[in-house]
């Protein structure tokens, strides 16, 4: 054993750190327009460099190119930029209330808007999104009340959720958007598990499951892979690499897999990658794996490649960890600038016509924040009553539980 090594571990470091310079040029970008589609029923076998490459549609002109482009006509995608515009006013005046102590925590979307505004209209009513937090587009884009999502948010007598859920961990049935799971990776194996309770019924609906990044090193995210693989289940399977997991670069969990889109070749899922900062992009490559599940064909990993601007939550300073210009250093844009100048270049939308709903998107916020505090905020104004702790949590109350409400007089 003469010629052993001592053995060493690696462990993977981000390029740069606070003060030094921002620095994306490992990351391999396309230009739009030279990433082709292949047919929804293709063998995925055909097509695995998708996972290596990003599918980008709109060009540095402002112009929609190649295969991917022509999915959404103009009204469609103006209401695209009005869905992220509302995302982004709403997160801003959220952010606002929690400094202020109306709520205890909150957590913005800032940068990463496209993918869920998108993402939602390419569903279908019925349809199911297992989301985690930074996913508010979800509900914005599919038409769910501002009111009702900070009447949760302050956590007052009118949230639906009655107190029992941190800020911003929404749940609506109607609105195919699951309750949101602190627990990060629980997404996956439910959204498998429910695609094929879907498919055993002989129903049409199909799921889509949410997870970060980070997360994608969960034993669950590989769980659901291997039932998603073998039961080829209706599921889109959404992996939004937003480079960061709070103060964890994304090198960690993608580990020596090329990308994380790459992680589904292993267990034979088609997986794409995509402009997540490219409205047109997001929503045709939705759509595309979208089909693919209605058609029955099976399950598709799709990598948004993004990147995470604001902090992780309130709780976070992100300075202690990353360049303060990382952000605008980030190769693919802002998705309302990008989004922007594509309608003003076709000339249906204008910089004043922008500034003018802009300024019409934060009365309307506006407007529904001094709604939704007429029942109340963190500490002043109206609560849930004590009792809802109790109810809508069993079918059956258990006898414990009964017990402790007794106890608690209520
Ligand atoms: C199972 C689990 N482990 C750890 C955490 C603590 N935690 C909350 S957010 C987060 C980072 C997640 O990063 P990522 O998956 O990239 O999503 P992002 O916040 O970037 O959207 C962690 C580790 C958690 N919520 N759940
Ligand atoms: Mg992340």
């Amino acid at each position: 054993m003469s010629d052993s090594i001592p053995l060493s571990l690696q462990v993977p470091e981000p390029e740069v750190r606070p003060g030094g310079k921002p620095d994306f040029s490992g990351v391999n970008i396309p230009r739009a327009g030279t990433v082709r589609r292949p047919d929804v029923d293709a063998s995925p076998a055909d097509f695995r460099d998708l996972g290596y490459t990003i599918i980008r549609v709109l060009n540095r002109d402002g112009e929609a190119v190649g295969p991917w482009a022509g999915a959404l006509n103009d009204e469609q995608a103006l209401q695209g930029l009005r869905d992220m515009m509302k995302v982004r006013a709403f997160d801003a005046r959220m952010l606002m209330a929690q400094r202020q102590g109306k709520t205890s925590f909150y957590m913005q979307c800032l940068g990463e808007e496209a993918i869920s505004c998108a993402f939602q209209h390419a569903l279908s009513p019925g349809d199911m999104n297992f989301p985690t937090y930074r996913q508010q587009g979800l509900l914005v884009a599919g038409g769910y009340p501002l009111v009702d999502m900070m009447c949760q948010i302050f956590s007052n007598e009118r949230d639906p959720l009655h107190g029992r859920q941190l800020p911003v961990m929404y749940s609506s049935k109607d609105h195919g958007f699951f309750s949101i799971s602190g627990n990060l990776g629980t997404q996956y194996i439910q959204a498998v598990g429910w695609a094929m309770a879907s498919a055993i019924k002989g129903d049409t609906r199909i799921a889509a499951g949410w997870i970060g990044d980070g997360s994608t090193a969960e034993s669950d995210f590989h769980a659901a892979l291997v039932f998603a693989s073998t039961y080829k289940a209706p599921v889109v399977l959404n992996i939004v690499n937003n480079q960061w997991a709070i103060s964890t670069f994304q090198g960690i969990a993608r580990g020596g897999s090329g990308t994380f889109a790459a992680r589904g070749h292993g267990f034979g899922i088609p997986s794409l990658r995509v402009d997540g900062n490219d409205y047109l992009a997001v929503y045709a490559v939705a759509q595309w794996a979208i089909e693919r599940a209605r058609r029955n064909l099976g399950p598709t990993v799709v990598e948004y490649v993004t990147y995470r601007v604001a902090a992780h939550s309130t709780s976070d300073d992100p300075s202690a960890y990353r360049p303060k210009e990382e952000s605008d250093a980030w190769p693919l844009g802002d998705p309302i600038e990008r989004l922007k100048n594509y309608l003003i270049g076709k000339g249906v939308w204008s910089d004043d016509r922008h500034a003018q709903f802009a300024a019409e998107v934060e009365a309307e916020v506006l407007a529904a924040q001094k709604d939704a505090e007429k029942h109340g905020t963190l500490h002043s104004g109206g609560k849930p009553s004590v009792r809802d702790m109790f109810e809508g949590v069993y079918k059956d109350m258990p006898p414990h539980l009964r017990r402790q409400r007794q106890q608690a007089g209520v």
